[in-house]
């Protein structure tokens, strides 16, 4: 199996699902590759991640977390439960649609710009975005006051997906502090070795 990533939030999700699983696989550093004909014919978006695994080439990182959890029979998607599916399709979507975009502006100002160095934060402009995150994390806030994870009350694919531009908040300087039961659930995941370090080791030169 391998695996294409760059040092992002969404293959954050695929690499911390494989450590978390013992899969064996190779990881690639597509970071400088992207943009490469070789590998927009593995993915035609020129975006991570990407996973081969035999004659499966898969993208979407939420698809390729199912396709894992399928392989190695584990219930972080439940393949067997059509009412549980339904409801981590739920959040999977509503990641998509309002988490990511909430969420989003401020993991990008504080987080890829200094992961990929591309320059300094724009507070200023994160002023107009936070409405729109008090918006959603009221709703996440108000499910997880009564639930211990996003969805079926145990660790899914959807926590993942809905944590990974959240779990740096503090850095990213997300307006998280009236919002405590998503605190008490991100702080949680850190907690998982996997999802706290998932980042491949880097291979020496020799290597
Ligand atoms: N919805 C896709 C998102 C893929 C995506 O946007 N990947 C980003 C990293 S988080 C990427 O490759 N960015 C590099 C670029 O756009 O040049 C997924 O979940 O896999």
């Amino acid at each position: 199996m391998k695996i294409y990533w760059i040092k992002a939030q969404a293959p954050r999700r695929v690499l911390a699902l494989v450590k978390h699983l013992g899969v064996q696989a190779e990881f690639i550093d597509i970071s400088r590759g992207l943009k490469t004909p070789e590998f927009a014919a593995l993915n035609p978006n020129m975006k991570a991640p990407v996973l081969l695994d035999g004659d499966t080439v898969l993208w979407e990182s939420a698809a390729i977390m199912a396709h894992l959890c399928v392989r190695e029979s584990c219930d972080m998607w439940p393949a067997r439960n059509p009412q549980e599916q339904i409801e981590v399709l739920r959040w999977l979507a509503w990641t998509d649609c309002h988490w990511a975009p909430a969420v989003g502006p401020f993991y990008f100002e504080h987080i890829v710009k200094k992961t990929f160095g591309i320059g300094a934060p724009d507070r200023a402009a994160l002023v107009a975005k936070v409405s729109n995150l008090k918006t959603f994390a009221a709703v996440l806030d108000a499910h997880l006051r009564s639930h211990s994870h996003i969805a079926c009350d145990r660790l899914t694919i959807a926590d993942f997906a809905a944590a990974s531009m959240a779990t740096d908040w503090r850095e990213a300087e997300m307006p998280m502090e009236p919002f405590p039961n998503i605190v008490r659930w991100l702080d949680g995941l850190m907690r998982l070795p996997a999802w706290a370090e998932p980042w491949p080791e880097k291979r020496s030169a020799a290597a």
